[in-house]
């Protein structure tokens, strides 16, 4: 068999005592033009052992169905359906509070894991026993954690990006993980640590109000050793918690109060899950494969959740509405803002909160959350951020399909949610993909149980190298 050797690995640098990144930044020029030809070439060339093409391969594995996930599908056209149920049907069916359209997020995990909707009775149950686990294991009087955990958050810089120490405290949790328990005592078997693995999902959905509250505290009082900024009630529900904890009640029984926890339902019922394909869920999946706990592997999941192209949008789409809002003299005009619009695209930049990997409509995720605006206009009607994004919507989506390089030139999922939760007093703007962190566990935790169910193996798929693909090429 010919042996094919990377051209550029022969030579001997020119520079004899080039630094590691020298050397580096003289390799890049050639081997990127290489791979880009190779791309070019081959891109709809499939390879002889798997049918799969290469443009597949340098193209982030885009359209290949390659994985398992049973919880949720994305139709590039209709967007997400769980179990079979659109957002809208979820919001028909799912047990909530009375108030039309919201839902409650236990009620979604429990579709999540069963494909079934539940009654009241078993999602106020299930409330109930989320609610038990919190007040049994923490051990901390005032963060509702247990200290180990408090303890640990409070040793971090309160400058750290929120979502690092999220990710920081949910892996932490891990200390607690019967799954890793009993699986090092040798007590579990193949059929029966889903079990286990459910114990431990339970138990760090209970915790994630309580976590995100220490986080937000901690980035609130910029360093204090601060209690919670507001209070677990142990009737309360998962999201009502969570609003709470992050201090947005001002006083229980409000109209005001009432809607943004009706919000943080919305939100965090119908981000709870995307697919299995997308960063956060893959990641989740694969260091599951492992057989790593429930805590170590959404704490991976939360890692990629924090990139730019994923779930940091969510928080770069409120930082540049208000850098628009600074930029542009007149936010209501449409002129001005598609210049702006246009001077960030020539200039290289994208455009937060549009285009996506899979969708080719209007994220469904973005219609609910409009609609909940609209279903509230009197409240929004003087928010210009909001009236910014809804104007934007509109505008971007015109510019971007002119633009014509972006396939999905529509508003995504993290178009409107942080605008909305900053409009409700979240002042922190860097914590906004914590709340899609909240919301994104139920899914990829759900599939986690039932990989477990199912004895699904260690995930490892095969790479292929330069040389190896450069054999199909005409280059040599
Ligand atoms: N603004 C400007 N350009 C954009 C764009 C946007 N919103 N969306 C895509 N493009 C560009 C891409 O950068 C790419 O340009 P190059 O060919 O120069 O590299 C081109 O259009 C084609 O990209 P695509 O195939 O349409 O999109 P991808 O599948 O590669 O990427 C995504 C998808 C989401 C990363 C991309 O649309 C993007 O960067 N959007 C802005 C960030 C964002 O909102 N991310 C949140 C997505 C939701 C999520 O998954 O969490």
């Amino acid at each position: 068999m010919q042996r094919f050797i990377h051209t550029t690995t022969k030579r001997n640098s020119p520079i004899a005592n080039s630094t590691l990144k020298d050397t580096l930044k003289e390799l890049i020029p050639k081997r990127r033009s290489e791979l880009l030809q190779l791309r070019k070439e081959l891109a709809n060339n499939h390879l002889p052992e798997n049918d799969i093409t290469v443009g597949s391969i340098l193209g982030g594995m885009r359209g290949l169905q390659l994985m398992y996930w049973q919880s949720s599908t994305v139709d590039p056209n209709l967007g997400i359906k769980f179990h079979g149920y659109t957002i809208q049907e979820c919001q028909k069916l799912l047990p909530g509070p009375k108030n039309p359209n919201i839902f409650y997020p236990e009620a979604m995990f429990w579709l999540l894991l069963t494909g079934e909707i539940p009654n009241n009775k078993q999602v106020t149950g299930l409330t109930k026993q989320l609610n038990k686990i919190v007040t049994s294991m923490s051990t901390s009087k005032t963060s509702f954690l247990p200290e180990e955990v408090n303890k640990l958050m409070e040793t971090l810089p309160s400058t750290m990006h929120p979502m690092t120490q999220f990710s920081i405290g949910v892996g932490s949790l891990s200390h607690f993980s019967k799954f890793r328990d009993n699986y090092s005592r040798g007590t579990i078997n193949k059929l029966t640590m889903w079990e286990d693995t459910f114990d431990d999902v339970m138990m760090l959905l209970a915790f994630i109000p309580s976590l995100a509250g220490k986080v937000y505290s901690r980035i609130k009082g910029k360093g204090t050793n601060n209690d919670m900024l507001g209070e677990f009630d142990p009737k309360a529900d998962w999201a009502k918690n969570l609003t709470s904890m992050l201090g947005l009640l001002n006083n229980r029984s409000s109209k005001n109060d009432e809607d943004i926890t009706d919000l943080m339902r919305l939100y965090t019922g119908i981000h709870a899950d995307h697919e299995g394909g997308n960063v956060s869920a893959h990641t989740t999946h694969l260091v599951g494969s492992a057989l790593s706990d429930p805590m170590l592997s959404y704490s991976a999941g939360l890692l990629g959740l924090a990139g730019p192209l994923h779930g940091l949008a969510a928080q770069d789409v409120v930082k540049f509405l208000l850098e628009t809002q600074n930029q542009v003299e007149d936010s209501t005009n449409e002129k001005q803002l598609e210049d702006y619009l246009w001077t960030i695209l020539n200039n290289h930049r994208v455009i937060p909160g549009y285009g996506h990997a899979v969708l080719r409509c209007e994220d469904p995720r973005f219609t609910a959350l409009v609609q909940f605006t609209k279903e509230r206009q009197c409240q929004f009607k003087d928010d210009p951020n909001v009236n910014l994004m809804l104007l934007l919507s509109k505008v971007a989506h015109r510019v971007l399909t002119k633009y014509g390089k972006c396939k999905n030139p529509f508003p995504n999922v993290d178009n409107a949610s942080g605008i909305l939760f900053h409009h409700y007093g979240l002042t922190q703007l860097d914590f906004v993909t914590v709340l899609l962190g909240c919301s994104r566990a139920m899914g990829p935790l759900s599939q986690l149980v039932w990989d477990r169910i199912y004895g699904l193996p260690i995930e490892r798929p095969k790479s292929v190298d330069f040389n190896y693909l450069k054999k199909f090429s005409t280059l040599s």
